[in-house]
């Protein structure tokens, strides 16, 4: 049984312990889980005027952009609906610690996103920037799949801006890719607006407008 003097001195740890679990949970409550449910498909798109077949995201290349804050937890479900390719998704800079089996590496940290199969990625995002996610297997990258995730600073950024916009730079070819590959990087392949491929009266490469006096944060993502 314990003595009073016992008692006693227990008091001050477990106001100690309690401390830390308040903090810890406080703390764990900022944190939020990313959910994102993604189709990757095959699809004929045109974003620079000329018409090919390209990898899509719930509909769009580049796909969508993850937003998150810098400790949230992403979770992404991937279905692929490709018919017949295999699939896998790299998260460009996140570093994975403690999940490295969802880096997305094919072949070595997890087994191929089969036709017609799902998996779900789940990772931490423990800094702010901004980062790429690209597709890992062939070519699929240039065809189209990839995105930005945005992380967002727990503490305000130190500088300010009316606009935020994002550049990707990515390979684009007029050819499938997998031409391309067989051409291997053959640069005569590569795209140039003529206008016997393209009616740039009803569409356009993206064109980014600027007000003066404005100040603009670009995130320009590249690899
Ligand atoms: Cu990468």
């Amino acid at each position: 049984m314990l003595s009073m003097l016992q008692l006693l001195r227990a008091i001050p740890t477990f106001l100690i312990l309690r401390f830390f679990l308040i903090f810890g949970n406080f703390h764990n409550a900022e944190a939020r889980n990313r959910h994102y449910k993604w189709e990757v498909k095959n699809e004929y798109r045109s974003p620079d005027c000329f018409k090919k077949l390209v990898i899509t995201i719930n509909g769009i290349t580049p796909g969508p952009t993850i937003q998150a804050q810098e400790g949230d937890t992403v979770v992404v479900q991937v279905n692929n609906t490709l018919i017949t390719e295999n699939l896998s998704i790299h998260w460009h800079e996140i570093r994975q610690i403690g999940t490295p089996w969802f880096d997305g590496t094919e072949g070595v940290t997890q087994c191929p996103i089969l036709p017609g199969g799902t998996f779900i990625y789940q990772f931490v995002v423990d800094r702010p920037g901004t980062y790429l996610y690209h597709a890992q297997y062939g070519m699929q990258r240039e065809a189209g799949l990839y995105g930005l995730i945005r992380v967002a600073p727990r503490d305000p950024e130190p500088f300010t801006y009316d606009f935020d916009r994002s550049i990707i730079l990515n390979d684009w070819y007029y050819k499938s890719t997998y031409e391309q590959a067989a051409g291997l990087f053959n640069c005569s392949k590569s795209p140039s607006l003529s206008t016997d491929v393209c009616d740039i009266s009803k569409c356009s490469p993206f064109i980014q407008t600027a007000i003066p006096g404005k100040t603009y944060r670009l995130r320009i993502g590249s690899k």
